[in-house]
């Protein structure tokens, strides 16, 4: 048995490295991630693997008890096949890319050389940034206020899905973790930081007996230091800060300009507090989780690790508006360390809500994901809702994909309006002499479904994540424009989700 087990190993490696070789030949001196999952755990066998990997002079980081991050050529993983310590590796991958959706850069050259004129004009507006100033400190939670979220009107999308006719506001009992997992968020929003989830384990209480928020202590022993409201896993860091671009670097050379943020608003902006609008799980509490930087890109060792801190920490539903690169199941190229971080997520009975995407290689009109599997939406996972975007009229957003057979169901996704880094709101990323880019894409119908199911589920608290995904499919509303479009042919409809 151990031998056919070794055996087997042996073959996904081969298969593994067979699959890098048809580009490994061009750059065969050049260095490279590797993420290598582990068969095993003792301490013996990983610190001889350690050893091994040292010896062939790889550079490595542990993401887990189970992955490796390797760096190095080519050639010096293919050397791995020799090495002792084989038969402990269970797969190799390339540290495969992750981005952001939406891509707001502005491709057309002449107006890319018009933007670029008016800059040079104007260098003063180059790097203005509104907002607060990056990683500021996280506020204690604040006191509680009531009254109407005075800029409730211009949320057509909880309008439309009934947010605001599902039955009296949310109870706070059975309060539902939701992850955020994305470009950070401004923790320090005003309509955020009351819902923001509060790690209970961790304690910012000094030597002195002083709440400073902080104390440089690892309280509750998860190997995160004062990781109070979610970790940054893009800068290793405590404040998981949605570090936005300047509008022109994010129009002239792409980035993030405070997409996490405008994504947990949706999830769950505090409903009736006086302060601007209101999310769909008004009594969710939002984890942010960073990992993807203010370029909007991150890798997949960074992804796992985010993945397993959400579940392992508590959180339910993970709301991911985000897309993997390079998967190419027809070519053996496959994400395997993050499809296998989504069953642990499901394993442990936790949603995965996923972007359907936008487009193929970055073109709207190749959107069926059917044939052209965007990822990770269109994993297998039993766990995974795949999200497509709709606008104010029914209608498919241009840019969405959808996929009869892989995408569940469509929730408001074009013109969002939601929380903006430095308490400010918007259903436009730039509006700016007379050039509009608004908040259009599946990553902003997305939080709208983790919104959905953290809702459902404090209502619910004893369902399992079957349950509650087949309620929220269960309960869409048919429209015409996504018949043979979604597996349901419906749209989120929170109103009959409540009443499930
Ligand atoms: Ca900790
Ligand atoms: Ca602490
Ligand atoms: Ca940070
Ligand atoms: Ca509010």
């Amino acid at each position: 048995m151990k031998l056919d087990l070794n055996h087997r190993f042996g073959a996904l490696i081969a298969a593994t490295l067979l699959c890098f070789s048809a580009h490994a030949v061009t750059s065969e001196s050049k260095s490279e991630e590797y993420l290598i999952k582990l068969s095993v755990t003792d301490y013996k066998s990983i610190s001889g693997f350690s050893s091994d990997l040292k010896s062939l002079g790889l550079k490595q980081e542990r993401i887990s008890d189970q992955w490796v991050l390797a760096t190095g050529t080519p050639r010096q993983i293919k050397s791995l096949m020799n090495v002792k310590s084989q038969r402990s590796i269970e797969y190799i991958q390339p540290n495969y890319k992750i981005s952001l959706i939406e891509k707001y850069q502005i491709e057309d050259s002449l107006r890319r050389a018009a933007l670029q004129r008016f800059l040079s004009r104007n260098p003063q507006l180059n790097d203005r940034k509104i907002g607060a100033k990056d990683n500021p400190d996280i506020p204690p939670a604040p006191s509680p206020t009531s009254g109407i979220d005075p800029l409730m009107d211009n949320q057509w999308g909880m309008l439309d899905i009934g947010v605001f006719n599902a039955g009296s506001a949310p109870r706070e009992a059975n309060s539902i973790v939701v992850a955020v997992i994305d470009t950070g968020v401004d923790y320090t929003h005003e309509d955020l930081l009351a819902n923001m989830w509060r790690n209970p384990g961790e304690s910012g209480v000094d030597a002195q007996g002083k709440d400073k928020g902080t104390n440089n202590v690892d309280d509750d022993h998860n190997g995160y230091i004062d990781d109070v409201v979610g970790w940054d896993f893009s800068r290793n860091d405590n404040k998981p800060y949605d570090m936005s671009s300047s509008t022109f670097g994010t129009l002239l050379g792409g980035g993030n300009p405070g997409h996490g943020t405008h994504c947990a608003g949706n999830v769950a902006a505090r409903r009736n507090n006086n302060v601007g609008i209101a999310g769909v799980a008004s009594n969710a509490q939002i984890m942010a989780i960073r990992f993807l930087s203010e370029k909007g890109q991150g890798r997949t060792s960074d992804a796992i690790k985010a993945i397993k801190y959400a579940v392992d920490n508590g959180a339910k539903v993970l709301s991911n508006s985000w897309g993997s690169e390079g998967e190419n199941t027809s070519e053996g190229q496959e994400n395997k360390a993050l499809q296998d971080m989504i069953a642990y997520a499901q394993e442990k009975g936790v949603l995965f809500i996923a972007a359907a995407g936008n487009g193929h290689n970055g073109k709207g009109y190749d959107n069926d994901n059917d044939p052209r599997p965007g990822y990770p939406a269109s994993y297998q996972h039993d766990n995974i809702i795949s999200v497509a975007a709709i606008d104010e009229n029914d209608q498919l957003g241009t840019f969405s994909n959808w996929g009869a057979r892989s995408v569940d169901l469509a929730a408001p996704g074009v013109k969002v309006y939601s929380t903006m880094v430095g308490n400010r709101y918007s259903n436009n990323v730039v509006n700016i002499f007379g050039l509009k880019i608004g908040w259009d894409g599946t990553s902003m119908a997305t939080p709208h479904v983790a919104g959905a199911a953290a809702l459902y589920w404090s209502e619910h608290p004893n369902k399992s994540w079957k349950e509650v995904k087949a309620a929220i499919l269960g309960s869409t509303k048919k429209i015409d424009s996504l018949s043979n479009k979604t597996t349901t042919g419906g749209k989120l409809d929170v109103q009959s989700l409540m009443r499930y």
